[in-house]
């Protein structure tokens, strides 16, 4: 899996109705979003899987990532590339078991051991988070930047640190050992969604050089 990856957490909540949450995708993904991943606790199955299904075959067309966050059946359905489970959701093994080994699992993690258990159980890539407090998830309280440097030297399965991510803030993840991150209100409250991506985009590819450096 490649690194230094911008994954848009395409949260309905946090995205609100005023524009077509398709066009958001497309938009973050010409600004070089490489993952897309649908969070929709709101809708109806029914709505859930004609969304998904857009998405689907625009995530196609672009040959983007495109994952589903909590529905496995909703994964299936779509023909999505994966699904991203939560602590309180499907254990990982039986995601696997009714995914198969061809799509991939994301779990979401809040600390070390959570890290670890994911990766024995097959996880291929983990959330890791809130880095910061945030109001996308504001039961959750901010588990700071220390966890970053820890999973950057533990674990081996991709990370993607969420939670809180900004402009202003991303150089802190970058610093302690990040790579990949997972962004919701940062670019789906901005103005312009595709230079904002953009901006993440190009402080990553930044870090990139470097680190090969
Ligand atoms: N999961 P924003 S934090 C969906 O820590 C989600 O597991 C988190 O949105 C976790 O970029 C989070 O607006 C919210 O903070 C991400």
């Amino acid at each position: 899996m490649k690194k230094q990856i911008l994954q848009l957490i395409l949260d309905r909540e946090t995205a609100g109705d005023k524009k077509d949450i398709v066009e958001i995708a497309r938009e973050a993904i010409k600004g070089g979003a490489g993952w897309i991943q649908l969070r929709d606790k709101r809708s109806n199955d029914g709505a859930i899987l004609r969304v998904a299904s857009r998405l689907r075959e625009l995530t196609r067309e672009t040959g983007s990532i495109f994952i589903i966050n909590d529905r496995v059946d909703i994964a299936m359905a779509s023909g999505a590339d994966g699904v991203h489970i939560g602590q309180g959701d499907l254990p990982c093994k039986c995601a696997r078991r009714l995914l198969g080994n061809d799509k991939l699992i994301g779990i979401s993690t809040h600390n070390i051991k959570q890290a670890q258990t994911a990766q024995e159980d097959g996880a291929d890539y983990i959330g890791v988070g809130p880095i910061f407090k945030t109001r996308t998830k504001p039961d959750l309280n901010a588990i700071g930047l220390n966890i970053v440097d820890e999973i950057s030297r533990e674990i081996r399965i991709p990370a993607f640190f969420i939670g809180g991510i900004n402009l202003s803030n991303l150089n802190e993840v970058l610093t302690m050992g990040g790579d990949s991150i997972a962004i919701a209100s940062a670019i789906l409250k901005s103005y312009d969604i595709t230079e904002t991506t953009r901006l993440f985009v190009n402080k990553l590819r930044e870090t990139e050089r470097i680190l090969v450096r």
